[in-house]
């Protein structure tokens, strides 16, 4: 053994801490730690150094501070717990299953990282109820979880604490603290004095490539403090530090950071405190051993009755204060209010102030940017949708995103809608996935489209998650003009068109971009962008009848006899197709023009309808972006008039000329097409 120390140091320290006295809560954390070894062993792949590493917080944590009844993990009081570092996984699902949460019995932490097992490879939200947000993508958990934090404030400055009041528990790792969006989401949670959020770091001084001294000598404490949070460290087996540290979080009048130094691996006789144990079975021998070592005599999958009834009785002590709650629901004035917002139903009369705007737009036709209209969108939805709440990265005046009677939310005071996020476009998205999936509230947030290059990572977790969050995404094209190539978008429509579940939404005028948003509005079942224009577009339509945007794509304009091209384009290119139409007309060439919203939607159309608008004649698209993908509407022998390589900086008319993306050129193909 003095051999082996002497090669791994930490071996020793190992020894000392299993030779410690040890309590109740030693042998409660041993039920985590075996059932992270068994899954893993089971499965042959997994993480199980991470869940033994920080069993004894996890412990500490879910048996005496964190507010939850197993019985109804939708208790929308209760505190919110996410596992930021996500590959601990079965960190996750061991808490679950030894608490008594239905869904996740031993059979499924058998079945761990098997398909169609709720016990996923990573924590998957809609897995099981208790999964609150997906996590794996390092930095994305605590991120989120910021902006959970910011959904308790909010909502209990409308509700009252006496409805909402709960907290936030994050167990992040070295990696969750490298990555930049901790930076932005800690710096942010630290400006808001969130002290309802405490991170539970993981300080075990392993990553993947080894000891985490390769690439990383950050004082997290240090960093931490000078957020404006209140940190400590701890070691994170010694469960009266644990205790104390997080009574100290409770008190705390600013948000905490526990750095827990802990042993990853903890138990596994030659593994532990190396990054052997990151990401691999411990292996059969190695396994065996650990689990003397640590004490735990059992079967594999099997927890002692006494000790599982002890876990069970952590699982029921939220009951009495669930029991509590419901009663002062009951006899709350705005129960039908939050019950309401809480699941997620709209206000009734939400639509009649969208379908007044509409009447407005109809009548008065304003040729204005679609940000513009944007914002007429919002003036209209914000007093009808409280639960509606909105914010920027430190682009409002831009991005026209915010509403006077919002208010908007700073230190101290969280009754206003409008958050001001700084420049941090990746910790905004995540914050408005914490604010969606935390539920009661409904979140946009905005940005330049060009960066949702800085974003997208949250973007993607809200896909995955059918996060009902919105993006306004201003300065679309190279329609932006002076500002140049870095801020004039190209690949971005066609990239995250290719990402599933999202709706990626281009309004041609005001009236579309009102029948976006109202599209936007009502999709709960994802995440929704809104890309507009910074350029002031004429009116196309008066007719609003029918959201003709809900089927992604429709004729604007029909040729005037048979068709002989049909000009298909989305945005501000379209009334530049209907102007290459009339130019086509004159001629005798009869064109049709649609417009393309939505490609999302378009492609769930049936066949019959997608042929119906894109018709059977040549066809053009039109789009100041990437023609990539464009192949899917235009077939092997349509036309592409768009960009090929970067913007540039000039007045976006200049532009509009230089890269060819004008009337003429569109009449001009349409001819040497149809020859
Ligand atoms: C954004 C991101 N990059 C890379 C990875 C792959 N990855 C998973 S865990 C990990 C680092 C492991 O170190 P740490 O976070 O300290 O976890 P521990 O090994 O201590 O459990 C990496 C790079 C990831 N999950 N997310
Ligand atoms: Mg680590």
């Amino acid at each position: 053994m003095a051999d082996v120390e002497a090669k791994n140091p930490v071996l020793a320290q190992q020894a000392e801490i299993l030779a410690r006295p040890h309590t109740e809560a030693w042998d409660m954390a041993n039920a985590i730690r075996a059932l992270a070894i068994d899954a893993v062993e089971q499965a042959k792949s997994g993480h199980p150094g991470m869940p033994m590493g920080m069993a004894d917080v996890a412990t500490a944590l879910w048996s005496r501070f964190h507010k939850f009844d197993a019985a109804d993990p939708h208790w929308p009081d209760r505190d919110r717990f996410v596992l930021s570092a996500g590959h601990g996984s079965m960190l996750l699902y061991a808490l679950l299953y030894l608490t008594g949460h239905d869904g996740m019995g031993v059979e499924e932490i058998k079945r761990f990282r098997q398909l169609h097992s709720p016990a996923a490879g990573h924590p998957e939200r809609g897995e099981h109820p208790a999964i609150e947000t997906t996590t794996g993508p390092l930095g994305q958990g605590i991120a989120t979880a910021v902006g959970m934090a910011v959904a308790e404030r909010m909502l209990a400055a409308r509700f009252g604490r006496s409805l909402v009041d709960h907290r936030t528990w994050v167990i992040a790792s070295d990696g969750d603290m490298m990555e930049g969006i901790s930076h932005e989401a800690a710096a942010l949670a630290g400006h808001l004095c969130l002290s309802k959020l405490t991170v539970m770091y993981d300080n075990n001084h392993i990553s993947i490539d080894g000891d985490t001294a390769l690439s990383y000598s950050d004082d997290v404490v240090k960093r931490f403090t000078a957020y404006g949070w209140a940190a400590k460290a701890i070691d994170g087996h010694d469960p009266q530090q644990i205790n104390a540290a997080l009574s100290f979080a409770v008190r705390s009048k600013k948000p905490t950071l526990i750095a827990c130094r802990t042993i990853i691996g903890l138990g596994a006789p030659t593994k532990a405190g190396t990054a052997a144990t990151h990401g691999s079975p411990l292996g059969g021998e190695e396994a065996a051993a650990a689990k003397l070592a640590l004490g735990w005599r059992e079967p594999p999958f099997t927890v002692p009755d006494a000790l599982l009834e002890r876990w069970r009785t952590v699982g029921s002590r939220g009951a009495g204060a669930r029991r509590a709650w419901l009663k002062r629901l009951a006899h709350n004035s705005m129960r039908a209010e939050f019950e309401r917002v809480m699941a997620g139903k709209l206000p009734d009369t939400w639509h009649e102030a969208v379908a007044a705007l509409k009447q407005e737009i109809a009548d008065t036709r304003p040729k204005i940017a679609t940000r513009q209209a944007s914002q007429k969108c919002l003036d209209a939805l914000v007093p009808a949708t409280p639960e509606l709440v909105g914010g920027s990265a430190d682009l409002t005046p831009s991005n026209l995103t915010f509403v006077k009677t919002m208010g908007t939310v700073n230190t101290g005071n969280f009754s206003g809608r409008y958050m001001h996020f700084g420049v941090r476009e990746h910790g905004m998205g995540a914050a408005a996935n914490g604010i969606a999936v935390h539920g009661g509230l409904i979140p946009y947030d905005a940005t330049f489209f060009v960066f949702t290059d800085y974003m997208r990572p949250a973007i993607r977790i809200a896909a995955i998650m059918r996060a009902h969050v919105i993006h306004v995404l201003t300065h679309d094209s190279i329609g932006l003009g002076e500002d140049g190539p870095t801020h004039q978008p190209i690949e971005h429509l066609a990239s995250l068109r290719a990402m599933p579940h999202l709706h990626v939404f281009r309004p041609a005028d005001a009236l579309e971009t009102a029948e976006c948003w109202e599209l936007a509005i009502r999709r709960s079942d994802g995440p929704s962008l809104i890309v507009l224009s910074r350029q002031a577009l004429p009116a196309l339509r008066s007719d609003i009848g029918e959201n003709r945007c809900a089927r992604g794509g429709y004729v604007v304009r029909e040729a005037d006899g048979r068709r002989q091209a049909t000009l298909i384009a989305t945005g501000s290119e379209v009334s530049i197709a209907d102007e290459a139409r009339t130019a086509l007309e004159a001629d005798g060439i009869q064109v049709a023009v649609v417009s393309l919203p939505c490609w999302e939607l378009f492609a769930q159309q049936d066949e019959a309808y997608r042929m119906q608008v894109l018709g059977s004649a040549p066809r053009i698209g039109v789009e100041a972006a990437s023609g990539f993908g464009w192949e899917r509407w235009l077939g092997t022998d349509g036309v592409f008039i768009g960009m090929t390589g970067f913007g540039a900086s000039a007045p976006y008319q200049d532009l509009y000329k230089a890269f060819g993306i004008t009337p003429d050129s569109i009449a001009a193909a349409v001819r040497k097409r149809l020859g």
